[in-house]
């Protein structure tokens, strides 16, 4: 088994004990091992780079060891528990490879704190925003080159539509006919898709994939301890990150939830992200980015929603599936969410204006 395989790999001096799946993540794999040595247990997380999606598995992790040395760099003695720490292999390098062709790299695994894959209190959105806003400030001064685009266009949302429309026509899996609704909405808002490239906005080097499940929340206090799931750090806009966090922190219910009733964004819960996220960021954003913090929920909301509905159609390609139409349901949350914000809209531009 290549898991097996692994743990003899990377440089840790201390017998392997045992391993188990671990996180709810749509991409890589992931499991938590066991390792002991006279006595004392220390953890690791290893993870099964998915090369499908990740095409250029070196140009990634060779993003991932620049852009942790640096955190490590500027945090000091706090980086062990606020920054990942790669472990290398015997041969020093930052990843290996079994026999499969597959691609395996080791973390440290940050004790004493988890993802949750749903938001509850004001506090984890504070927090967790915060956290993101501060990854971005630390990042900010990362010396040149520019790091890779491990996925191009990766929030290049009138691409994603193009590529809607594409698995539309060509309704691969013979699905469109059960989506009808959510393929007429996604055509009725086709005209959000520019709001965000159209807007001249700096690049910056952003996460990408800010979703509430890739932070670290202490267990004890909530205080967020790591940003996590570093594949998609890369140039991108402030707003990705932030979009991300109003699609993953504004609403209580699960990104699947079936019982779409459930789906709405709270108004207490973006005032406490907003806050969160200016705390960090509030220095370093221009009027213009400031500006669109809110269309840029609406924005990444719509755009995520439109890659689980053509994935749908495309037949389960891209995203991990758990039952027939999953990635059904997740649309329709998403687009469910599209619709609470659209009908909040004022009241959130007002309530981001007075921060
Ligand atoms: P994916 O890309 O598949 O989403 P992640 O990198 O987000 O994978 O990891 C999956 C889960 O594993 C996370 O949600 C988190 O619970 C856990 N995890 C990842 N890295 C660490 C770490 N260094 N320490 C503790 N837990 C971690
Ligand atoms: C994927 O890897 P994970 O589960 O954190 C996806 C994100 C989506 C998210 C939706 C590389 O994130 O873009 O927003 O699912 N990651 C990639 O839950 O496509
Ligand atoms: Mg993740």
């Amino acid at each position: 088994m290549s898991l097996e395989f692994v743990t003899t790999q990377f440089a840790i001096d201390a017998e392997f004990y045992g391993a188990e799946p671990w996180g709810s993540g749509h991409i890589n794999d992931t499991y938590l091992a066991t390792y002991r040595q006279n006595g004392a247990v220390t953890r690791y997380i290893h993870q099964r780079i998915n090369h499908a999606i990740f095409r250029n598995p070196e140009a990634m992790m060779d993003n991932i060891a620049r852009v942790t040395a640096h955190l490590r760099k500027k945090l000091g003695s706090k980086a062990a528990r606020h920054a990942l720490t790669l472990v290398p292999t015997r041969e020093g390098e930052s990843y290996c490879r079994d026999k499969e062709g597959n691609y395996w790299r080791t973390f440290h695994c940050i004790e004493g704190a988890r993802s949750h894959d749903t938001i509850q209190t004001s506090r984890q959105a504070f927090e967790a925003a915060r956290v993101f806003g501060e990854f971005q400030r630390l990042l900010a001064d990362l010396p040149a080159p520019r790091l890779q685009e491990t996925i191009p266009d990766f929030h290049h949302t009138p691409k994603r539509f193009a590529a809607l429309e594409r698995a539309i026509e060509a309704d691969a899996v013979h699905r469109a006919a059960h989506a009808k609704a959510e393929i007429k909405f996604a055509l009725r808002h086709k005209t959000l898709c520019g709001v965000l490239l159209d807007a001249n906005l700096p690049e910056r080097v952003t996460h990408n994939d800010t979703k509430i499940n890739n932070v670290l929340l202490d267990d004890e206090t909530n205080e967020a301890v790591c940003v996590i799931d570093l594949d998609t750090v890369m140039p991108g806009l402030a707003l990705y990150d932030f979009g991300d966090m109003v699609r993953t922190a504004t609403c209580r219910s699960a990104e699947d939830e079936r019982d779409l009733g459930k789906i709405h964004m709270e108004m207490e819960l973006f005032e406490a992200l907003a806050r969160g996220y200016l705390t960090a960021a509030g220095g370093f954003l221009t009027p213009a980015e400031r500006a669109l913090l809110v269309t840029s929920g609406k924005l990444i909301t719509f755009e995520i929603g439109i890659r689980f509905l053509a994935d749908y159609l495309a037949g389960d390609v891209y995203f991990k599936v758990h039952h027939e139409g999953h990635n059904l349901d997740r649309c329709r949350t998403q687009f469910k969410l599209v619709e609470s914000i659209i009908a909040q809209e004022p009241e959130m531009e007002r309530v981001a204006a007075r921060l």
